[in-house]
């Protein structure tokens, strides 16, 4: 019985979440229910947030697939998940170009449009030398609308390439027990930290909010994600598709 109660509370919170996002700049809503960030366009920033916000005081993952464009050379900047408590809430933006509607152009530069209290994962395939990008495209995990990173994941490989065409499944974890964030790109680990984001990031609030932001510069792609599930602890993980396994199963 405590099995199947929370099979339907999670079903019942999966759905709440897909359906509702407050959207900023030139996001919007695609027939196939992801969401585009960005149209293959120049000087573009577009941003989603879920209506619904992030309980920190329990283990959970969410998941997407994410869609960076199809032009290597020519394509910029990326898209970036955050996770923030900045006091404009719904309405919080960074800077265009590349601080991909998240961060700024430079970590001591106060000035400019950046999200804050926040951590932030950025799929990156422009290069820029003030945010210590590498050749081509890399994942790094940001802090305070700070684009700069000192660290970064490109599989090691100095021609890594998100632009693609192709969808990438993203995951992100967060454990309060052990303050460690795990996060995956097409089933890899990415990122692999521990810091308690709730006492050091959030000032002690555990009800965040989340979602996408992204930009483009003057080179540019279509840029969207698609929300595929969120799950809490303390049960395993379990998608829609396993769902409807199980009832026919019992
Ligand atoms: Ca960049
Ligand atoms: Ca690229």
């Amino acid at each position: 019985m405590k099995r199947f109660l929370t099979i339907i509370i999670f079903a019942a919170y999966s759905q709440t979440v897909v359906a509702q996002f407050e959207l900023l700049g030139t996001a919007d809503y695609m027939p196939s229910g992801c969401i585009m960030l960005t149209p293959n366009e120049r000087y573009a920033e577009g941003i989603a947030y879920s209506t619904s916000k992030l309980d920190l005081r329990g283990y959970f993952e969410i998941e997407f697939d994410i869609y960076l464009g199809d032009k290597d050379e020519l394509g910029a900047d990326g898209i970036a998940f955050v996770i923030h408590d900045d006091p404009r809430e719904f309405r919080a933006f960074g800077t265009v170009g590349e601080g991909i509607g998240y961060g700024r152009f430079n970590p001591n530069f106060v000035s400019g449009n950046f999200i804050a209290p926040s951590v932030a994962v950025e799929f990156d395939t422009y290069q820029n030398e003030f945010q210590n990008d590498p050749f081509r495209d890399n994942v790094a995990f940001l802090e305070n609308g700070s684009s700069y990173h000192t660290e970064y994941w490109n599989n090691e490989d100095q021609n890594f390439n998100l632009e693609d065409d192709q969808m990438h499944n993203f995951r992100f974890s967060w454990n309060p027990e052990t303050y460690e964030i795990i996060v995956r790109l097409d089933n890899t680990v990415v990122y692999q930290g521990n810091k308690n984001i709730v006492e050091d990031i959030f000032n002690g609030n555990t009800e965040v909010i989340w979602g996408f932001t992204a930009s483009t510069g003057n080179k540019y792609n279509l840029q969207y994600f698609c929300f595929r599930r969120i799950a809490y602890q303390p049960e395993p993980t379990i998608s829609s598709e396993q769902l409807a396994t199980e009832f026919t199963e019992d």
